[in-house]
């Protein structure tokens, strides 16, 4: 775990807000002490009591989507993959369907927030200010301002981070990694604890796969040599190009 990961995220550093309005929520992080330079004992202990105070809460979160049965998808990657473009076309193609609300989970701004609104889709934006990854209370605090309705999809985009979400539940049903072909088809065996977390691998930008070295067989392989029941897609998000696959597998979740 890197420092950051519940060490280095200050008190009220983290906001939750929805676009277009004031009533942003602050608060405090998933522990607000730093430990950077404790021995190394003591950083064993405080991991696992953050981890542990966190899975406490994703079980609570999950409690909540199974009453409602809702469908939460932690969508995880690096930054600029197509998170946010994945999740906009998906919800173009689907929402007439299926009821959808998303967390965007960010740094600062709320840039994606404003992205998702503009579908007309519900959406609320976590600021993790210093943190480089949503935990199980940012998302419990999101879902008392989202309300999201009963037999719905809920999309959560973490903080683009290959490594930290990995190990962070929020009570989500799968988390969804997504690899886009200008990264390298090396990131499986970079990141494994990520491609290990996730159910489905969706490898995007393919349209741009003509002006770069990507070896998708090869990145298949490297993803099942780490985690062999992952599921791919290969899709463009910005063309459309094998979509269908990607909202079949989003029906068969209910
Ligand atoms: N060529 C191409 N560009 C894409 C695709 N999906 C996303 N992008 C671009 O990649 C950049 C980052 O996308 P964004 O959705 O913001 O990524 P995020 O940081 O993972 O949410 C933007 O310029 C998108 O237009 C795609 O399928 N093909
Ligand atoms: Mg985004």
């Amino acid at each position: 775990m890197c420092d950051s990961c519940g060490c280095s995220q200050p008190e009220n550093s983290v906001t939750i807000t929805r676009p277009g309005r004031q009533e942003g929520m602050s608060g405090h992080g998933v522990a607000g002490h730093h430990h950077s330079h404790q021995a190394q004992g003591r950083v064993v202990e405080v991991r696992e009591a953050v981890l542990g105070k966190n899975d406490g809460i994703a079980a609570h979160n999950r409690d909540f989507f199974r009453e409602r049965r809702i469908v939460a998808l932690n969508l995880v990657s690096s930054p600029g993959s197509g998170k946010t473009t994945i999740l906009e076309r998906t919800i173009r193609e689907l929402h007439q369907e299926i009821p959808m609300a998303v967390i965007e989970g960010d740094q600062q701004t709320m840039l994606d927030a404003e992205r998702i609104d503009a579908t007309g889709v519900d959406v609320v934006q976590v600021n993790t200010g210093a943190g480089c990854h949503l935990d199980a209370d940012m998302v419990h605090r999101a879902l008392h301002q989202l309300n999201p309705a009963g037999n719905s999809l809920l999309f959560i985009e973490n903080v683009g981070n290959l490594v930290c979400p990995a190990m962070f539940d929020l009570g989500e049903a799968a988390k969804v990694v997504i690899i886009s072909v200008t990264e390298g088809e090396d990131k499986p065996l970079k990141y494994p604890a990520m491609f290990d977390a996730a159910s489905l691998c969706l490898i995007n930008k393919t349209d741009l796969l003509p002006h770069v070295d990507f070896d998708v067989a090869r990145c298949r392989e490297y993803g099942l040599r780490v985690n062999h029941r992952l599921e791919f897609f290969e899709i463009s998000a910005r063309t459309g190009e094998g979509m269908s696959g990607w909202l079949a597998w989003l029906r068969r979740q209910f």
